[in-house]
């Protein structure tokens, strides 16, 4: 069978990447085409992504692929909840504000005050985290009501600049389930509660299905970056929603670990859990291929570390993350534990401070060296992972036999390993590009390259070689696990 090229954009909270997809019928694989940050820009108190240097790099990344290899079609995908605000005309009405600004950090308990957070979760699905586009919406609303006026359509990031290239205004079903404006489960927007929050759903546009085949490059995009009109097919466009498609799961019902800034930890469902105990746990149902469910708890993941590695470069020590394990494995075990989704830790700044910080409050030495700091978010993160697992184990009923972490975190042998050790759990890891592989194979499916999602996943299952770490408990795990249960709310 010929090769079928396939290109995927990929686009984190500190990067973003052009991914070609080379399909021979049996096994992908991968080449990274072109890499580019992606730096948050603060200007006039607000935290703001640089969107259009984005659909710079994107068309760089078209070219690039485009001169790498001709390829059939391309998709994006992104992180969840922001979006861009465009006029009658189609014009962008200011630039997409970063989730981690602090403008939402009331935006619950107003909210709240007029839906209560258990019928507010019942009628969404949503956890409620304070940067959810419903958050973020009403904060416009109260702040810049001309703003909104303004507005004729709102678009998620990934349908964003999938519209800068392609003139084409869509939604797709997985992103668009991020924003807590969506009815539980359903490829339909809650107009309900946006007339209850007196927010316009004149913004709403088209909801699609991830594989929704969605036009083609304008001549604009086509001219600039001098190639022939690629299609654009819809891929599930929250990059999360990628990862969780390209979970290889052997072994029937899979919990997993989307491992990246955020761990995302859950399962794959076909209907919602919509239950008081789901919303006393704030786990969130958000959308997956084929209408799927993924039930899941953002955990503060690798941000931490990203954040004293930044603050440590400042500083002058430049350490990989090769380097990072190596100093957390070497320093004193169990000495502190913290809890990664205090909200303390959200924004950007200087994380090992305030670690330090946490550390004085709750009564703990604070670390004094970078491998105590470093140690201490590790074992944190596998114990928060741990007591996540619980959780999930307990709201489904079910126990599941291993736990599959995908993603750049999952390269991590030391933060694997205990993971597999606070949980009790063979942990297996890979693929480590799964969003990207996500991306690319439901582009596949939608060319007809490959049948279904269980093909798709037996594709990936061939083209890359798992990494399995067998548990090693211990009663010191146990311990810390408790300490950090002692520590919540
Ligand atoms: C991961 C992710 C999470 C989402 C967070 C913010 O990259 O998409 O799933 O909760 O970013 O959008």
């Amino acid at each position: 069978m010929a090769t079928r090229n396939v290109l995927a954009f990929d686009f984190g909270a500190s990067s973003g990447r052009a991914i070609l997809g080379r399909f021979d019928g049996d096994k992908i694989t991968l080449q990274e085409t072109h890499r580019f940050a992606n730096e948050p820009v603060q200007a006039q108190g607000r935290l703001q992504w640089d969107v259009l240097r984005l659909l710079h790099e994107t068309r760089q990344g078209l070219a690039k692929s485009y001169a790498a290899a001709p390829y059939a079609s391309f998709s994006i995908d992104t992180w969840g909840v922001d979006y861009g605000l465009l006029d009658a005309r189609g014009r962008l009405l200011e630039n997409p504000v970063h989730y981690r600004d602090g403008r939402t950090a009331h935006a619950i308990e107003e909210v709240c005050a007029r839906i209560p957070r258990q019928a507010l979760y019942a009628r969404t699905g949503t956890q409620l985290i304070n940067f959810n586009t419903l958050f973020q919406l009403t904060v416009a609303q109260n702040e810049q009501p001309q703003l909104l006026a303004l507005a004729d359509r709102l678009l998620f990031m990934p349908d964003l600049l999938a519209y800068f290239l392609t003139g084409e205004k869509y939604s797709e079903f997985s992103i668009a389930s991020t924003s807590q404006l969506l009815s539980p489960g359903a490829l339909q927007w809650n107009t309900g509660l946006l007339a209850q929050l007196g927010l316009p759903s004149r913004l709403l546009g088209p909801l699609v299905d991830a594989g929704a085949r969605l036009g083609a490059l304008t001549d604009e995009t086509c001219e600039l970056c001098g190639i022939p009109p690629a299609e654009y097919i819809a891929c599930c466009a929250h990059d999360t929603a990628s990862a969780v498609a390209a979970v290889p799961q052997p072994q029937g019902e899979a919990l997993y670990i989307s491992s990246g800034t955020w761990s995302l930890m859950g399962v794959e469902r076909r209907t919602p859990l919509l239950t008081a105990p789901a919303a006393q746990a704030n786990v969130t149902n958000e959308g997956g291929y084929g209408r799927s469910i993924r039930l899941l708890k953002n955990i503060a993941g690798l941000w931490l570390l990203q954040e004293c590695r930044r603050q440590w470069r400042k500083e002058g020590q430049d350490l990989s993350f090769a380097d990072m394990a190596q100093a957390a494995l070497a320093a004193p075990a169990f000495a502190r534990i913290i809890d990664p989704d205090d909200p303390c830790f959200m924004a950007p700044g200087n994380m090992p401070a305030r670690i330090a910080d946490y550390c004085s409050r709750h009564g703990m030495t604070p670390p004094q060296t970078i491998g105590e700091t470093l140690r201490c978010v590790y074992e944190s993160l596998a114990a928060r992972y741990a007591l996540t697992l619980g959780t999930l184990q307990e709201l489904t009923g079910s126990r599941y036999p291993a736990i599959h972490i995908v993603g750049g975190g999952c390269q991590d042998r030391v933060l694997s390993q205990w993971t597999a050790d606070a949980c009790s759990l063979p942990v297996i890891c890979g693929p480590v590009e799964a969003t990207a592989t996500g991306n690319l194979m439901v582009q596949l499916i939608a060319l007809g390259e490959l049948a279904d999602l269980s093909q798709g996943r037996e594709m990936v299952a061939r083209s890359f070689a798992p990494v399995t770490y067998a548990p090693h408990p211990s009663s010191q795990w146990d311990e810390a696990l408790a300490r950090l249960a002692a520590l919540q709310p």
